[in-house]
Order: structure tokens, then C-alpha cells, then sequence
């Protein structure tokens, strides 16, 4: 033979010798994460390798970045995220492969530091344990064990030559191909194994709401004037069925908890008669149902973060008054009210807020129903007139009582403000932006909000126009947006409308431009349109 004839396929071989390399590194990464999974479902979901990774990043990530992300991807910004963790992870595992032809040992230890990787990520999470570390590092040892027996097999190694005969060479690809058919079968079957485990642990909380009876209120929400929600195609709904209600929190995989097995406690800084209360004790108390509408402070002018549910659920000052606690304006020690939930998150609300009288609530029921798991079954805070940040805590567990100088809160810890009120906002819903538009009357319709406050007047301006009064829709309470309605006698052209509130302060929202960070925006939400 010569050399030209020698040459391409032993390359040949080569190549699909590194291809098996590569492809060893990802079934290794797949039994890691296999076993993973099924761990976690013993220990809790938050501690599976990826989810605890994603955590992680979400919880380091600096807000421009998170702001740009929720504006790039909104709700779908999770599904991005773990897709991304998945796709690098793939592309390290091939890589984790090749290295382990050259040297197995470099290989191992390759996959062992996505081990460690893994380790810190869940152990940093809020809310986490010891036992988080579980998954990662045995899905580390479970990778680190496939990836060196595929490896084995592909080079001959332990076998003592590394040229091996033909005849070696076909009997080792066929012990790969068994080898890695088997790993991927038994690491399915572990990872469809966690699957069911958790499902099952998320069964008995299914099974928990099912079975939760909503009491009825002893002081039932005003009802809903016909006049509050005028009847416009494109205006949002003036209560927000479930389903539509906005999202937003860091949990990756929602909690469900078993409203069987819940308690809340109260506890801390001038708390005289520390209390903890079960689910059946909670819903024993007497209930109050309020129309309030909650805002996120990540929420851009004209933005989607905006919602709004009839709420059912316990008075939180008369809770408090129980226990002890007196506001700092009584003399009372503690000023801020720290909530805590099942997934570790912190919010800190001001006391005085809380109990100066406004319709602060432990929320049980929304919109007629219990909770939504999403939403934060089977209890979370509603506060009128706060951003969500600093007052909704979902999947509530505890409060304690302490100061805003002894303890900063998850978002406080990540650049957002201590006390943040919602700011007067308005928003165009109707027309949508770039709507093609026929001359004559254009029904301009939208929302308006100063929860708590309360909205007085809406007015819009085509153009450099002058400002023009909307009519405002009657107003449900002080704590709901406002929707209102504007007849516009659209002219041909291409025409800019832009909208702005003023509270029941007489405050006119302002023009000034501002982000999100560190307590919401302002500026005028506007609308491009072209009329023929
Ligand atoms: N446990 C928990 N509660 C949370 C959050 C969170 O990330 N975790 N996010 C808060 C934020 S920023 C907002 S705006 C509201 C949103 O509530 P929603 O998702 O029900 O609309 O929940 C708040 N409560
Ligand atoms: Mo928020």
C-alpha cells in the first residue's frame, strides 16, 4: 500500500472516532443530569443541576440585564434560559468528550467541575440546605463514571495497546454502541423516574388546592359598576381573567405546596405573641374581598406588567395587632415587615404601610378560585399601592418583624429601591401601535393607575396638539386602575398620540424619561398611527 490510499480512511476513522469522543462527553452529561433529576425529586426541584444553575444566574444577574431580558423575551424568558444553560452544557460535554480520548483521567475531572459548578449554584440559592448539594454532585459521579467507561471503549484504554488490531477495533465499537445504549436507557429511565417522583410530590399539592372551599367574605368587594368598565374592542379587561395575569418572580420551577402541610409564622422585633398558623386556621379568620390591581416595577411605560383580580384572603393589620406588633408611628420597634416564601425569595414592606389602614391582605382566593399555583398557592401578600417587589410575596411562609437598617430584601440587595410606592402611569391600548386607520371617529381607549391614590384625570395629545380630556370610566376604588375613553376625529396622515393621568393629588404624571431601575418608570406611553 501507499501512503495516498492509506491515508483517508484512517482519517476517516479518526473522525468518527472523535465523534464518538464527543458524543460520549453528551450521554455522559446526560446521566449526570439523569440522575440529577431523579435526587432532586427526593431532596426539592429547586436543587436539580439546571434548575439550581438557572437560579443562580437569575440571582446574579445585574438588573439592566434582567431588564433587557424581560423586554427581549417576557415571559418566555425562563424557557430562553434554561435552553441557553442546555445548549452550553452540550457543547462542553462534546468538548469534556474530546479531551477525555486524549487523557480519560482530564476527561473525569472535566465533567467533576461541572460538578462543583453545580454544587455552588444550588447551595447558593436562597432557601437552600445541605442536602441541595445531592444531586449535582452524584449526577457528577454518575457522568464522570459513564464518560469514562464510553471513553474506555472507544481508545481500547485498560486494554494495554493503544493500536489495536482491526479486529479489536470492530469488537470495541460494538461494546461502545452496547455501553452507550445502555446509559442512555438506564439515565432515561432515572430521569423519567425524578419526572414521576416530582409529579407525584406536585400531586398531593394539586390534590390540596382541589379540595380547598373558599369562605365566604364577611365584607365583600363593592361591585364593579357597569359604568367602570366601558365596553371598547382592544381595551384591556377591567379585572384580568387568571390566565392573562401577568408573571413575574425568579422561581424556575414553580413551587407547589401542599396547603395540607403549610404554615405560616410571625415572629421577630417587638412580635409580643409570636403566632403559627395552618391553612384551615388561616381560612377560619375572618376574610375580606377587595378589587386591587398589582404593578411590577420592571414593568417599561406602556408595558404589560400591570394586572388586575379581585382578591380574597385575611386582613394582615388586625393578624398583627394580634401578635403584638405596633407600627413605628405607635412606637413600635420594627419598621419593616419581611416576607419570606417556600423558594427562599425575600420582600420587605414598610410597617406603618401596612397597618395605616389600607387593605393590606393574606390573599387565599383570586378571581373566585383558589390561588393559581403561579400566583402563589396557597397564600401571598397583596399590598395596595406598592410594587410587587416590596409587598406580593407569593407562596408565602413567614413574616418577621425587623428594620430596614438591620436586613436588605432579596431586590434591595440588587440595586432596587427600600420603599417603592407605584408610580401614576397610563397606557394606550387601543389603538395598537402602527394601526392602519380609516378618517372619521377613532375610539382611543386605555388604563390609567395611582393605586391608593386614585386617578382624577386622563388626557391625550395628537401630535403638538394641545391636551384633550378623556372620559374617565367610573372608578371601582382607590386601589384599581382607571379605564377610560377618548372619541378622537382622526385626520389623514400619520399621527403620534400620547397619554398622561393625573392622581387624586392633583400630581400630573410626569414627562420625565426614567428606567425601571431602582423604582419604576416614568415618562408618557405613545402611540404612532397612520390614518387614510
Ligand atoms: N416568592 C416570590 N414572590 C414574589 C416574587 C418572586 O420572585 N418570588 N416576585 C414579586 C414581584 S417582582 C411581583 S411584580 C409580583 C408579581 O406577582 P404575579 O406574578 O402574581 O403577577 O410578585 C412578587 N412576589
Ligand atoms: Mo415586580
Amino acid at each position: 500500500m501507499t501512503e495516498e490510499t492509506s491515508t483517508a480512511p484512517r482519517r476517516r476513522t479518526r473522525t468518527a472516532r472523535a465523534a464518538l469522543a464527543a458524543l460520549s462527553g453528551v450521554i455522559a452529561a446526560f446521566a449526570a443530569l439523569a440522575a440529577g433529576e431523579l435526587l432532586s425529586a427526593a431532596v426539592r426541584p429547586e436543587s436539580s443541576p439546571v434548575t439550581a444553575v438557572g437560579g443562580a444566574v437569575i440571582d446574579r444577574t445585574p438588573v439592566e440585564v434582567k431588564d433587557w431580558a424581560i423586554r427581549t423575551f417576557g415571559e418566555d424568558d425562563k424557557v430562553v434560559l434554561l435552553g441557553g444553560i442546555l445548549v452550553l452544557l452540550t457543547l462542553f460535554a462534546a468538548a469534556v468528550g474530546l479531551v477525555a480520548r486524549r487523557n480519560r483521567r482530564a476527561g473525569v475531572a472535566g465533567v467533576l467541575v461541572f460538578g462543583v459548578i453545580g454544587v455552588a449554584a444550588a447551595l447558593s440559592r436562597p432557601g437552600s440546605g445541605p442536602l441541595d448539594a445531592l444531586p449535582s454532585a452524584a449526577g457528577a459521579l454518575a457522568g464522570a463514571g459513564v464518560l469514562w467507561l464510553l471513553i474506555g471503549r472507544l481508545t481500547g484504554a485498560g486494554r494495554g495497546t493503544e493500536e489495536v488490531s482491526r479486529e479489536r477495533a470492530a469488537l470495541d465499537r460494538r461494546g461502545f454502541v452496547l455501553a452507550a445504549g445502555a446509559s442512555v436507557a438506564v439515565s432515561a429511565g432515572a430521569g423519567f423516574a425524578g419526572r414521576r417522583l416530582g409529579a407525584s410530590g406536585a400531586a398531593d399539592a394539586e390534590a390540596s388546592r382541589a379540595a380547598v372551599r373558599l369562605p365566604r367574605p364577611s365584607s365583600p368587594a363593592r361591585p364593579i359598576p357597569a359604568q367602570a368598565r366601558p365596553r371598547v374592542e382592544g381595551l384591556s379587561p377591567f379585572t384580568t381573567p387568571n390566565r392573562d395575569f401577568y408573571r413575574v418572580d425568579t422561581a424556575l420551577v414553580v413551587p407547589r405546596v401542599d396547603a395540607g402541610s403549610w404554615r405560616l409564622k410571625v415572629h421577630g422585633e417587638g412580635v409580643r405573641r409570636p403566632l403559627e398558623l395552618d391553612f384551615d386556621q388561616l381560612l377560619r379568620r375572618d376574610m375580606i374581598e377587595r378589587d386591587i390591581t398589582l404593578t411590577c416595577v420592571s414593568n417599561e411605560v406602556g408595558g404589560p406588567y400591570v394586572s388586575s383580580a379581585r382578591w380574597l384572603g385575611v386582613p394582615l393589620a388586625p393578624l398583627l395587632e394580634e401578635a403584638g406588633v405596633r407600627p413605628p408611628s405607635r412606637g413600635g420597634p420594627a419598621d419593616q415587615l419581611v416576607s419570606r416564601s417556600v423558594d427562599g425569595m425575600s420582600l420587605g414592606t414598610p410597617v406603618d404601610t401596612v397597618m395605616d389602614g389600607r387593605d393590606a391582605i393574606l390573599a387565599v382566593g383570586m378571581n373566585g378560585e383558589p390561588l393559581p399555583f403561579r400566583h402563589g398557592f396557597p397564600v401571598r401578600m397583596v399590598v395596595p399601592g406598592l410594587y410587587g417587589y416590596v409587598s406580593a410575596c407569593k407562596w408565602l411562609q413567614e413574616l418577621e418583624l425587623t428594620t430596614f437598617d438591620a436586613f436588605d430584601p432579596y431586590w434591595v440587595r440588587r440595586d432596587w429601591a427600600r420603599e417603592a410606592p407605584i408610580k401614576t402611569q397610563s397606557r394606550i391600548d387601543t389603538p395598537r401601535p402602527f394601526a392602519r386607520l380609516r378618517a372619521g371617529t377613532v375610539r382611543v381607549a386605555g388604563v390609567a393607575w395611582a393605586q391608593h391614590r386614585g386617578i382624577r384625570r386622563v388626557e391625550i395629545r395628537v401630535d403638538d396638539g394641545p391636551w384633550q380630556d378623556a372620559r374617565l370610566a367610573a372608578e371601582a376604588n382607590l386601589d384599581t386602575w382607571r379605564q377610560w375613553v377618548w372619541d378622537w376625529p382622526a385626520t389623514e396622515g400619520s399621527h403620534t398620540l400620547h397619554v398622561r393621568a393625573t392622581d387624586a393629588t392633583g400630581a400630573v404624571q410626569t414627562s420625565r424619561r426614567q428606567g425601571t431601575v431602582p423604582d419604576g418608570a416614568t415618562g408618557l406611553h405613545s402611540v404612532v398611527v397612520s390614518v387614510d
